[in-house]
């Protein structure tokens, strides 16, 4: 006697891992139960992604996200994959806070060639006063064209968050970059709880969380959980979630560092959009070493984001004729531009 195709499919299904209603009911994933996700088969895993990814948004569009670093090179951190850390040899040179008029400038050229945010970077372990009332001049005027802004610029004080919020800062960009016990291998001039207190920061001034974390650094898959699982248990989860696949920059400690299988990226993704059901996944840095069949492998598990532009802080992008022509060939489109400012 045959098995109808439909039973075949229910008695495959493995377990389906879930997040635990904590005290005060709030969700909360354990890295169990992420490292659970991690481990299923592909097709169950990525359809899962999609089941979640689809009540959620329209899974054929994708915001576009310019980046421009607006201070470039010369920090004091020691981050190990960043190549704008003084102490490492890697030929980008250290230059000032960018003049208003050349960041406003960039903005609108990002904006004419279709990108909806626009996300100014700075390489500073934490920013000055007077940095923070330089860049909240910038926010105003990006945000004065009718892009959503965002801002990284390292840890921040009580009262600077507030300041951002005050010119019009949307998002700002602080990452996790990898989970807890894997931190201190890969920086040493600061703490997680660190960027915990700035994140919280961020929320009670009212600024939207973008942060997410690189893969591909030398961590373990339960280290990928784990660094799911700080993201994802934040209160509220971040409303963007950058996933960086770890560019290897010639001069930096982590260089050499072994490829990541591709579809392990592919995964992170997948649990990233299963676990924070209504944030912006964005698919960040790594673009250009990737290929497009395996892009659009992250389009499907539910990535809804990109950096758009040429160059990302300090190195490269795919060409914007490129995204545009892949977006094309996918009979995907971008998502429309934020309403005009007034
Ligand atoms: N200095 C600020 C900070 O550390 O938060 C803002 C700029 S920092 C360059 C922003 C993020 O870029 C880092 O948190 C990290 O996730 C990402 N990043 C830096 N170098 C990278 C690399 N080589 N590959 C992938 N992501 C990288
Ligand atoms: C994020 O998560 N990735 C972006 C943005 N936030 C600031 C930065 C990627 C930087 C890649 C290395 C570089 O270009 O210097
Ligand atoms: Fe500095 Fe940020 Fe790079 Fe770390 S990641 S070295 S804090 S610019």
């Amino acid at each position: 006697m045959s098995i109808p195709v439909k039973q075949i499919i229910t008695l495959r299904r493995p377990c389906t891992p879930a997040p635990q209603a904590s005290e005060t009911g709030a969700e909360r994933w354990s890295v169990d139960a992420i490292e659970a996700l991690f481990e299923l088969p592909f097709p169950e895993l990525m359809h899962r992604a999609q089941l979640v990814h689809r009540e959620n948004f329209d899974p054929t569009r994708i915001e576009f996200a310019t980046l421009l670093s607006v201070k470039t090179g010369g920090c004091a951190e020691d981050c190990g994959y960043c190549p704008q850390a003084a102490r490492y040899d890697t030929g980008v040179e250290a230059s000032k806070l960018m003049d208003t008029a050349d960041v406003l400038a960039a903005a609108r050229l990002a904006q004419a060639a279709g990108a909806t945010r626009f996300c100014m970077g700075a390489a500073w372990r934490s920013p000055k006063e007077r940095d923070i009332e330089k860049v909240a001049e910038l926010v105003r005027g990006v945000k004065a064209l009718g892009l959503e802004t965002c801002a990284t610029l390292g840890m921040l004080e009580d009262g600077q968050a507030q300041t951002l919020q005050s010119a019009g800062l949307d998002y700002y960009n602080h990452n996790l970059d990898s989970a807890p016990d894997f931190y201190g291998d890969i920086v040493s001039t600061r703490q997680y709880q660190d960027r915990l207190d700035t994140l919280a920061r961020v929320r009670s001034a009212g600024v939207k969380v973008c942060c997410g974390g690189i893969v591909g650094m030398g961590e373990t898959r339960r280290q990928r959980a784990g660094l799911v699982a700080e993201l994802a248990n934040l209160t509220p989860y971040p409303e963007s979630v950058p996933i960086n696949n770890l560019v290897k920059v010639p001069g930096t400690p982590l260089a050499d560092q072994p490829d990541l299988d591709l579809f392990e990226f592919v995964r992170t993704i997948a649990v990233a959009r299963i676990t924070m059901p209504t944030a912006r996944v964005r698919l960040s840095a790594g673009r250009q070493q990737m290929g497009d069949g395996v892009q659009a492998l992250c389009f499907l598990a539910g990535a809804n984001s990109i950096f758009y532009g040429d160059k990302l802080l300090t190195t490269g992008n795919p060409d914007t004729e490129a995204d545009v022509a892949l977006l094309e060939r996918l009979g995907m489109t971008r998502s429309a531009p934020a309403a005009a400012a007034t």
